[in-house]
C-alpha cells in the first residue's frame, strides 16, 4: 500500500531560512572559540560530515517492554513503510543514510523488492540481523532452550541454516556483514555445562563463517544477561573475542552498549578489541540499568564521548583500514520512534564531533608526563564544547533540517501516516 512520503522540501527549506542568522550567529562565535584553541571550525564540519549511522528496521516501531507495548498511531506495518520513515530520518539528519534489518521481522517474501524500495529511497543496507530467539510459526523444532549451541543437534542446523538465509538475502540487499546475537544461556546453575554450550556454540559458528561472501563479515554480539538470567553463552566481550579469533579474521565483536555489566568501561574494551583488529561495530543505544535500548546520549552522553574518543585514537592509529561499523539499536515505548532515532543521530554527530576537537598531541605529553589533571582537563574541554552549530551546518550543507525534530513536527508526517496505514497492534516485538 502506498502511504506517506518523504517531508515537503519546501517547508524544511522554510524552517531552515526562519533558523539561519540565529545558526550564522552560534556559528561564528564558536568557530571564534575553537579558533583560540588553534582548531579550524570549516575543518571540523567536514570532518563531521563523514560521520553516519544505520538505522535498525526494528527501531521504526514502539518497542515496548516485556510487560507490554503500546503502539502509536500511524506505525509501520512491514518494512516499506519502515524504510519510508528511515528515509525521513535521513532526510532530516543526514546522518543515516544505511538501514540495518532483521530476519525474519523484514521477511516478506521478495528482499528484491525490498532494496528497490530502499534503493528508490536514497537508502543502502548496513549489516542484516538474525534471530532465533523467537520461534517462527511453522518452524520444525524449538529455541526455548538454545539455538546455536543447543544440546539438539536438529536444532543447531535449523539456527545455522537460518543464518545462511539471511546471508543470502543480505546479498540481496547489498549488505556486507552478518550480526549474530543468541539468547542462549541458562537460568539456573547446573543447567548448562558452560564449556560443552560454548563448544556447541562454536562449532555452529564455523558452518555460518564458512559460508560468508569473501568480501563480508561476521560480527558476534555479545550480553551479559536477558533472556537467560544466570549464564549467557557470549556474555562479554572476553567470550566474544575468543569466539572471534577462533572463527577466523572476518569474524569480529559487535558492542552493543546495553549489553554489559552496569560499572564495566566500555571504552576501554573498545580501546581493547580496536587494538587486536577485532572491533566490527556498535549497536549504539543508551541505558540505565541493563539492556534499556534508550535513545543514543540520553543517559550517559560522556560515555559516548569517550567511546569515540577511543575510536578517533584508533583510528590515528590504523588509519583508513580501521573502519567499524556504526549502527543504533534502541527502541522503546513511550516517544515516537523517529523523534528517538532523529535524536540519537544527532546526539551521535555531536559526540563524534566533539571528539575531533580533543588535543591529542597535548593528551599525549600530559600523559608522559602524569599530568593527571591536566590530561583530564584535556578531554572534559572537547566534551564541555557546544557543537550543535556544527552539526546543524553538516545537515544544512547536505539538504538536511538545521531543527529535525521540529521540522518534523511541523510537517505532520506522522498524523498523515495514520490516516493512511494500518493500525499497528500490541503484540509485535523491537527489542534485540
Ligand atoms: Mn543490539
Amino acid at each position: 500500500m502506498t502511504t506517506s512520503k518523504l517531508i515537503n522540501s519546501q517547508l524544511i527549506a522554510d524552517i531552515n531560512a526562519e533558523a539561519s542568522s540565529q545558526l550564522k550567529s552560534d556559528y561564528q562565535s564558536l568557530g571564534e572559540r575553537l579558533d583560540r584553541r588553534q582548531i579550524n571550525i570549516d575543518e571540523i564540519v567536514e570532518k563531521t560530515a563523514a560521520f553516519s549511522v544505520a538505522i535498525p528496521s526494528w527501531g521504526m516501531g514502539t518497542g515496548g517492554t516485556r510487560f507490554g507495548r503500546f503502539p502509536g498511531e500511524g506505525e509501520p506495518e512491514n518494512i516499506f513503510e519502515k524504510l519510508e520513515d528511515c528515509a525521513v530520518i535521513q532526510q532530516l539528519s543526514r546522518a543515516t543514510p544505511s538501514v540495518s534489518t532483521h530476519f525474519p521481522w523484514d521477511d516478506y517474501g521478495d528482499t528484491g523488492a525490498v532494496y528497490e524500495k530502499g534503493e528508490s529511497l536514497g537508502l543502502t543496507f548496513d549489516a542484516v540481523n538474525s534471530n532465533t530467539f523467537q520461534d517462527q510459526p511453522g518452524q520444525p523444532v524449538s529455541y526455548k532452550y538454545g539455538s546455536l549451541s543447543h544440546t539438539d543437534k536438529a536444532v543447531r542446523e535449523q539456527a545455522i541454516a537460518h543464518n545462511l538465509e539471511c546471508i543470502t538475502q543480505g546479498q540481496v540487499l547489498g549488505s556486507k556483514a552478518l550480526t549474530v546475537w543468541v539468547p542462549d544461556g541458562s537460568n539456573f546453575p547446573g543447567q548448562q555445562n558452560f564449556r560443552r554450550a560454548f563448544e556447541r556454540y562454536l562449532v555452529s559458528m564455523e558452518s555460518i563463517y564458512a559460508a560468508l561472501p569473501d568480501d563480508w563479515q561476521l560480527f558476534i554480539e555479545h550480553k551479559l544477561f536477558e533472556p537467560a538470567f544466570y549464564s549467557t553463552v557470549i556474555s562479554d566481550w572476553g567470550s566474544n573475542y575468543i569466539a572471534t579469533q577462533h572463527l577466523g579474521e572476518k569474524a569480529k565483536c559487535l558492542v552493543d552498549l546495553g549489553h554489559h555489566a552496569p560499572s564495566v568501561n566500555i571504552e576501554q574494551i573498545v580501546a581493547r578489541l580496536a587494538q587486536m583488529d577485532k572491533l566490527g561495530g556498535f549497536h549504539f543505544n543508551d541505558s540505565k540499568y541493563g539492556d534499556d535500548d534508550l535513545d543514543c546520549g540520553s543517559i550517559a552522553p560522556y560515555q559516548l564521548f569517550l567511546i569515540f574518543n577511543e575510536l578517533l585514537d584508533a583510528a590515528e592509529c590504523k588509519g583508513p583500514d580501521f573502519n567499524p561499523a556504526y549502527m543504533m539499536d534502541q527502541s522503546h515505548n513511550v516517544t515516537d520512534p523517529i523523534e528517538s532515532l532523529l535524536t540519537s543521530a544527532m546526539n551521535l554527530q555531536n559526540a563524534y564531533c566533539k571528539s575531533l576537537l580533543v588535543d591529542r598531541s597535548k593528551l599525549d605529553h600530559y600523559q608522559q608526563h602524569n599530568d593527571v589533571i591536566m590530561a583530564n582537563q584535556t578531554l572534559k574541554a572537547a566534551f564541555d564544547e557546544d557543537v550543535r552549530a556544527i552539526s546543524a551546518v553538516v545537515r544544512i550543507k547536505a539538504g538536511g533540517a538545521i531543527e529535525p525534530l521540529e521540522a518534523y513536527r511541523k510537517s505532520g508526517y506522522r498524523a498523515d501516516c495514520a490516516r493512511q496505514r494500518v493500525p499497528q497492534s500490541g503484540s509485535s516485538a523491537g527489542i534485540v
